[in-house]
């Protein structure tokens, strides 16, 4: 069994180890459970904010974000203090915002699917019409996971579907408020911003208070309590996904600058000890070289002790055997974020068939994709890209099926509708469909 090297920041794989598949397995596995005292709790807050409503909230804020407010408007912000938020900005933060949101916005333009219709022989017109939700929450962590940055990948395509009210919460805990996340605000067109965390604000959404309205789908990352909120509400309201923690797998083919990669494994790593930083390739002396880089520039980050520990529980350098086997083992992990740090990505584009976000060429680093290149940020995790998209418009959206009968059209559908529902005994369906039948 190859040992992880005790100096060694992160563990090293090699898929010729008979021990891979099982390093591998256990290196993947994300449970994102949470436990029975959990659940226990954000039953209780969602009860009590069910049948108490605004004096609920007003008590569990005050209590677990150490605030000391007697009523709602004391957790309400204005559309003017959001305002004022973006324009106290530095002008060299304002612009970048802005340049972000508009290249978000123009990105999910291209997403809007259309209604369609089409008329058969007979007459008969058949289609899909596409509508925005009515109303959306969007969740926004408070604290040191506060990201401007995600405000704008939650609210944009919600903006840009056409959702009629986007209402926002974020926690202020001991009364903080992060200008930058108001300005985001701002900038993607969330209309009314609660400051509500935890369980509570998700309850909040989910069924409406004397204050809070009730919306229709709730979106956003958040905590273990935020998660488990929303998965109890799931049905009452909908939800986007239970991210877990976020995850890069890079393949590399030697030819990139060892120190990019390795700040690109950091780039990821730096969000949290449970974050995932996988590097693939079938250069060993490329992979030491980066590996060198690694041990030499952890000591450089301002989040030196996440980056490390995220790198130590969970990170790896696997070792291939060569460009196919690199290609299974991308489409085996599905990953959130793939970068493909190699001569022609284009040529490996065909053979992917699961990846959350797939980053081209030695150039693409995925903290531009995090902030500004213009798809979403928000991407499926711990290999559910097997089944699962990038947050976007068609979220924000739902369809109905549109059907038209001409007096022949009805005559025709009826005749097999009777048919089929006497064969269900289900006798008033017939005679509902026969009674349209052309004598
Ligand atoms: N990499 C994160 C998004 C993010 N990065 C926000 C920086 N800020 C999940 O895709
Ligand atoms: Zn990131």
């Amino acid at each position: 069994m190859t040992e992880t090297i005790a100096s060694s920041a992160i563990a090293r794989l090699s898929t010729a180890d008979a021990d891979f598949e099982d390093r591998l397995s256990t290196l993947l596995a994300w449970e994102g459970v949470s436990d029975a005292a959990v659940l226990h709790r954000v039953e209780e807050i969602i009860a009590a904010v069910k049948s108490r409503g605004d004096d609920a909230l007003v008590e569990i804020s005050n209590r677990l974000d150490r605030l000391s407010v007697t009523s709602m408007a004391e957790l309400t912000l204005s559309p003017e203090r959001l305002r004022q938020a973006h324009d106290g900005l530095p002008a060299e933060q304002r612009e970048a915002l802005a340049q972000a949101a508009e290249r978000i916005r123009l990105y999910h333009e291209r997403q809007k699917p259309e209604s369609w219709q089409y008329t058969e022989a007979d007459g008969t017109v058949l289609g899909q019409q596409v509508m925005p939700l009515d109303r959306a929450g969007i969740y926004v962590p408070g604290g040191k996971a506060a990201y401007p940055s995600s405000v704008l990948m939650n609210a944009i395509p919600a903006h840009v579907a056409g959702v009629r009210e986007i209402i926002m919460v974020v926690p202020t805990p001991d009364g903080l408020l992060n200008e930058l996340v108001l300005a985001a605000a701002h900038l993607a067109g969330v209309d009314r911003v609660f400051t509500l965390g935890g369980a509570q604000a998700v309850a909040a959404l989910a069924y409406g208070t004397e204050t809070v309205p009730r919306v229709d789908k709730v979106v956003g990352p958040g905590n273990i309590y935020v998660a488990t909120a929303k998965r109890a509400v799931f049905g009452q309201v909908g939800i986007d996904m239970i991210a877990g923690p976020s995850e890069i797998l890079v393949v590399s083919d030697g030819g990139t600058d060892p120190d990019w990669l390795a700040m690109d494994l950091f780039s990821q790593a730096e969000h949290d000890e449970d974050a995932q930083a996988i590097l693939v390739s079938w250069d060993a002396e490329h992979l030491a070289a980066v590996e060198a880089a690694i041990d030499r520039l952890l000591p450089t980050l301002s989040r030196e002790e996440i980056a490390r520990e995220s790198l130590a529980r969970r990170g790896a350098l696997v070792h291939c055997r060569d460009r196919d086997e690199a290609m299974m083992l991308i489409n085996r992990i599905a990953p959130e974020h793939l970068e493909l740090s190699v001569a022609n990505p284009e040529g490996w584009l065909p053979e992917i068939r699961h990846a959350g976000a797939i980053f081209m060429g030695r150039y693409t680093a995925e903290a531009l994709g995090d902030y500004c290149a213009g798809p979403n940020h928000v991407l499926p995790t711990s290999g559910t890209a097997r089944f699962s998209s990038p947050l976007g418009v068609y979220d924000f959206q739902k369809r109905s099926s549109i059907i038209h009968c001409t007096p022949e059209g009805a005559s025709t559908l009826g005749k097999v509708a009777s048919v089929l529902a006497r064969g269900e005994s289900l006798t008033a369906h017939a005679r509902s469909a026969e009674y349209r039948i052309k004598k």
